[in-house]
C-alpha cells in the first residue's frame, strides 16, 4: 500500500474580532475546496482558527470570555467543515478554544482535533506549553494571556493510527521544545501538524522581532530532522487586532528541508505529496532510537526542578572531585 498523500498547510490571514464564525467557516471551506482541487486529502489549520486570537485582550466580561469557546464540536457553526470534509474526502486539523464544564466548574483548553476523510473526529490534543502570563500587565503593548484562560493540557502527547500513518499534533509554542516532537516520535508519530498564532514582536525582548520568522522554521525544522518526521505548520497571519502575526506556513520533510511554503500573510494553502516511509531515512540510521540514544544520561529532561537541582550539585560535586 503506498504511504504517499497529498497534504496542505492552510494559512488564515487575519480575524476581525466581532468576525462571525460563519465568515471564518466559509473562508475554511474555501481553502479545503482548493485543497482538494490540488489533491490534497488533509488539511492542517491554524492554532484557535476560529476567532481572532483573544489572548491578546485582557477581557473581564466571562459571557465575552465564553464567546470565544467551543462548547461542542461540532457545534451548529462548526458543522460545514465536517460536511465539507466528509463531501470532499479531505481530513483536517482544528485548533480552537474549548470550554466543557463539569459540576460547578468550567474548564479551558487550548485544543486541537483531527477529523478523518469521513469527517469523525479521530483524534484530540491539549496544549501542553502554554506561554504568556496571568494577570493584565499594563506594560506591554498587548496581553499573551493564554495562562489565565487556559488550563495546561491534560492528554499529554497522544498519536493517532489515522489516514494511512501515525499522526501527532502540538499547538504553537510547544513547537519550540524538543520534547514535543521527542515524545511523538518515540510514540511513532511520522506527520506532526502544529497550529500556530506568533506576533511579530516579542515585548520581552524586542531586539528578536526581526528573528521571529527564523525561529519559527528553526524550530519547524529541526524538530523534523532531529525526529524523522514530516512536519506542517500552519500559520493565523497578518495584521490582526492591530497586532502582526508571522506567517511562513510550511510542510517540513523528515530531512528538515522545507518543500512547500505559502507566499503572503492571508488565506492560502500550501500544498506537497509527503511519502511517509521516509521518516525511516533517518529513524532507520542517524536517529535509529533504538541503537543510538542514551536516554540513562538525559535525566535532568524529566526530573522536576528540586530534582534536576540535586542532580545538578551532584555532577558538579563529582566532576570536581574527578578534576582533582
Ligand atoms: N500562541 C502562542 O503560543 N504564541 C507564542 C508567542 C510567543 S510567547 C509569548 C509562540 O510561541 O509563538
Amino acid at each position: 500500500m503506498s504511504r504517499k498523500l497529498i497534504v496542505a498547510t492552510a494559512q488564515l490571514g487575519p480575524i476581525a474580532r466581532d468576525e462571525p464564525r460563519s465568515s471564518t467557516v466559509s473562508r475554511m471551506v474555501a481553502l479545503m475546496t482548493e485543497a482538494h482541487r490540488r489533491g490534497a486529502t488533509l488539511v492542517v489549520f491554524p492554532e484557535l482558527a476560529l476567532t481572532s486570537f483573544f489572548p491578546r485582550w485582557f477581557i473581564e466580561d466571562e459571557a465575552e470570555l465564553d464567546s470565544f469557546y467551543e462548547t461542542e464540536m461540532p457545534g451548529t457553526e462548526t458543522q460545514p467543515l465536517f460536511d465539507a470534509a466528509r463531501k470532499l474526502g479531505v481530513g483536517f486539523y482544528l485548533g480552537y478554544a474549548e470550554l466543557i464544564v463539569e459540576g460547578e466548574t468550567k474548564r479551558r483548553f487550548n485544543t486541537t482535533i483531527l477529523v478523518d476523510q469521513t469527517g469523525e473526529i479521530v483524534g484530540k490534543y491539549r496544549k501542553v506549553h502554554l506561554p504568556g502570563h496571568y494577570n493584565f500587565e499594563e506594560w506591554r503593548p498587548f496581553q499573551h494571556l493564554e495562562k489565565r484562560y487556559f488550563e495546561h493540557g491534560d492528554l499529554g502527547f497522544p498519536v493517532f493510527e489515522t489516514m494511512g500513518g501515525t499522526m501527532g499534533m502540538a499547538i504553537c509554542n510547544d513547537r519550540r521544545w524538543p520534547e514535543t516532537y521527542r515524545v511523538l516520535s518515540l510514540r511513532g508519530a511520522e506527520l506532526i501538524m502544529i497550529g500556530y498564532n506568533t506576533p511579530v514582536h516579542y515585548p520581552q525582548a524586542p531586539e528578536h522581532d526581526h528573528l521571529q520568522d527564523f525561529h519559527n522554521h528553526l524550530s519547524l525544522q529541526a524538530g523534523a530532522y532531529a525526529n524523522g518526521a514530516w512536519v506542517i505548520g500552519t500559520a493565523k497571519a497578518g495584521r490582526e487586532g492591530g497586532c502582526d502575526l508571522i506567517g511562513g506556513s510550511c510542510i517540513v520533510a523528515p530531512t528538515g528541508e522545507i518543500v512547500a511554503m505559502v507566499q503572503g500573510l492571508g488565506d492560502e494553502i500550501a500544498t506537497a505529496e509527503i511519502d511517509l516511509d521516509r521518516c525511516k531515512e533517518l529513524r532507520e540510521n542517524v536517529f535509529n532510537f533504538t541503537l543510538h540514544r542514551e536516554p540513562g544520561d538525559y535525566g535532568p529532561i524529566c526530573a522536576g526542578a528540586d530534582e534536576r537541582e540535586a542532580e545538578r550539585a551532584r555532577v558538579t560535586r563529582d566532576s570536581i572531585i574527578t578534576s582533582r
